[in-house]
């Protein structure tokens, strides 16, 4: 069954694969199934055939036969259920596996992108300079733990999974930031990840999009 999934037409990032769609490129890469990609622009994301697919009106969407989902988290757990290679078999370690990936969106991340905005929407507020320190500490709030708790295996759970597909991607929007480096094992942690075929083919099926060289699209 064909899969097809929505990503933006043109990424406001011109291709750091820090848009949604690549981390359910990079769970499709990792379980080897062929996909299909729609382009989408900010103003047909907004029109009835793609809010009736994302009731937000985002990308990115996943559709197999008549199924159709949205949330990237929704999407990524429903890949590693459905195709082998993202959750462990045995139950208590797939609900582990589970547990990471809704800590990397609900408590990890939300930080994150409130130092997103913080930086690129509120950068001309006056009282910017004083908030950003804030922001940036209720990140570390984050980091620390998770630092301790991975120490210095190399995967959150044992094998590589969608728990660390999850964590990954949220981290891959601190790269810039800095804040990584003050937890190397972190760092280290993402760089482990970012080496990943899958992760590599997926970051590069997004890049080729938003540099024009996509012939598929
Ligand atoms: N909770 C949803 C999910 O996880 O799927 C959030 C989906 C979402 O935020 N989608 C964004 C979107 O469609 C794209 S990924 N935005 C358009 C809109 O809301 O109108 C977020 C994103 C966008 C751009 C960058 N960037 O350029 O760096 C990074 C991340």
């Amino acid at each position: 069954m064909t899969i097809t999934i929505t990503a933006f037409e043109r990424s406001p990032d011109g291709g750091k694969g820090l848009a949604r769609d690549t981390r359910v490129r990079w769970a499709l890469e990792e379980v080897s199934q062929p996909y299909a990609v729609r382009l989408v622009s900010f103003r047909a994301m907004k029109e009835p055939a793609h809010l009736a697919l994302h009731p937000f009106g985002q990308i990115p969407t996943y559709e197999e036969g008549d199924l159709a989902l949205f949330e990237t988290g929704s999407i990524v757990l429903h890949i590693a259920e459905r195709y082998a290679g993202l959750l462990p078999h045995d139950a208590n370690a797939r609900a582990r596996a589970i547990t990471w990936m809704f800590a990397a969106l609900s408590t990890v991340e939300p930080p994150i992108l409130e130092l997103g905005s913080a930086k690129l929407l509120e950068s001309d507020k006056p009282w910017n300079e004083e908030r950003l320190p804030l922001v940036e500490d209720r990140v570390r709030g984050r980091l620390r733990p998770l630092s301790d708790r991975l120490g210095d295996a190399h995967w959150l759970d044992g094998a590589f999974g969608a728990g660390d597909l999850m964590m990954v991607s949220v981290l891959l929007r601190l790269k810039s930031s800095g804040i990584l480096d003050e937890f190397p094992n972190l760092a280290a942690y993402l760089a482990r990840g970012e080496a990943r075929p899958a992760y590599k083919r997926a970051f590069d099926a997004q890049l080729a999009v938003n540099t024009g060289k996509s012939r598929a699209g």
